[in-house]
């Protein structure tokens, strides 16, 4: 039948959408990587070493299957969700990701716009190529990423600055006492370019801006660090939790959430994947803290399985670095859209108006 003898059957008529090309986050990704200079992409796309977390990420989504219900009223689909006293529109947030700028020129400061126009929580890397308080002046709700410097002085005026400009939580990321090894960039000779720095490390470290690539981070992080972080008196989240002994240490040493994370696959190769690691750290948590999840989400569906594995939200980390790198502060809302969208759908096609009918049974 051809497209103009096909009945206007309300719903069957395919999406007007100003550019098929990009209709979902894969999209993104192909047309991003025309766009990124080959150091960027390289960044960007990489894990360590075979890459076989990176790619087990996204193949654990693809071990499940989703048991619809049927037959409940799915005419409103509210997939909000209340996390750290605030009512998320969307069970979805901006995992931190490191040079926003190697993809625009516009960098954080584009994806916080995006981020604050949906009233989705963005969080904000220590290695951002953005000073922290120019992306806080974009208003919405935000977190901050911290990584630990060396220098205790240094560590200390960072977190401060953080809190200062009004952060609402901190992402201590704790998969990272040193960096994993990243073959893509050694391939392609990855330097950050003269005009991208991280002007939140040099502020701390009180460096002029281009020393700020030469600050160390801690080598030496242990729990008793989480207990200090708590000290600001701003929730603490624990990003890089794997194992459900460290959830439960996480919740002993103050932590008011953790991510389960392996950093996208950046870290320990053949390290388990998120979505594997999800159920027995949400055993082991028993609700008394969120658990947020990040690694290979880029379909609703995904997210859907994330969630009735007992995610409170997930995070995106590179579908936002793709959206930026096509389109800047239009991609990555479209990004965002994209996937919320996928998601309301989602839970409609399952039978579950709200993510509190989400649990277990959804998935096999
Ligand atoms: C990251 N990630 C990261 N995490 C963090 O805590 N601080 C950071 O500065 C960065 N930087 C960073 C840069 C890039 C280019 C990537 C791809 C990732 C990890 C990130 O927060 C998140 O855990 C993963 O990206 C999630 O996986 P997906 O969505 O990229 O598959
Ligand atoms: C990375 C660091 C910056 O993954 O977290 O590249």
């Amino acid at each position: 039948m051809s497209e103009s003898t096909r009945p206007a059957l309300a719903g069957f008529q395919p999406e007007r959408v100003e550019d098929p090309t990009l209709i979902n986050l894969q999209d993104y990704e192909f047309l991003a990587a025309e766009r990124l200079t080959p150091g960027a992409l390289a960044y960007y796309t990489g894990g360590a070493n075979d890459e076989r977390t990176v790619a087990d990420n996204r193949a654990a989504f693809g071990r499940r299957r989703i048991v619809p219900r049927v037959l409940r009223d799915v005419s409103h689909v509210d997939p909000s969700v209340e996390i750290l006293g605030r009512r998320w529109p969307w069970p979805i947030w901006i995992a931190p990701t490191a040079f926003h700028k190697l993809a625009h020129p516009d960098g954080e400061v584009a994806t916080a716009r995006a981020a604050a126009a949906r009233g989705i929580t963005m969080v904000l890397s220590t290695s951002a190529s953005t000073d922290l308080a120019e992306v806080a002046a974009v208003g919405g709700p935000r977190w901050f990423q911290v990584y630990l410097l060396a220098d205790p002085g240094a560590r200390l005026a960072h977190v401060e600055r953080a809190v200062a400009a009004g952060y609402e939580a901190l992402v201590l990321t704790v998969d990272l006492p040193r960096v994993g090894r990243r073959e893509r960039d050694i391939r392609v000779g990855f330097t950050v370019p003269p005009e991208v720095s991280v002007p939140n490390i040099a502020a701390a470290a009180g460096l002029p801006l281009a020393d700020g690539l030469n600050v160390a981070f801690a080598d030496h992080m242990t729990w008793d660090d989480v207990t200090w972080l708590a000290g600001f008196g701003l929730p603490v989240i624990v990003k890089g939790i794997l194992h459900p002994d460290d959830a439960r240490l996480a919740i002993e040493h103050g932590a008011s959430a953790v991510v389960v994370s392996n950093h996208g696959g950046r870290q320990l190769d053949a390290a388990i994947a998120s979505l594997d690691a999800l159920p027995a750290v949400v055993e082991a948590v028993d609700r008394r803290v969120a658990v947020l999840m990040d690694g290979g989400v880029r379909r609703g569906t995904d997210a859907l399985i994330a969630l009735a594995l007992g995610a409170t939200a997930v995070g995106i980390g590179r579908p936002v670095l793709w959206g930026l790198a096509v389109n800047g502060e239009a991609g990555v809302g479209h990004v965002l859209d994209l996937l919320t969208a996928e998601l309301e759908l989602a839970m409609a096609l399952a039978g579950a108006p709200s993510l509190t009918d989400l649990g277990a049974e959804y998935v096999i």
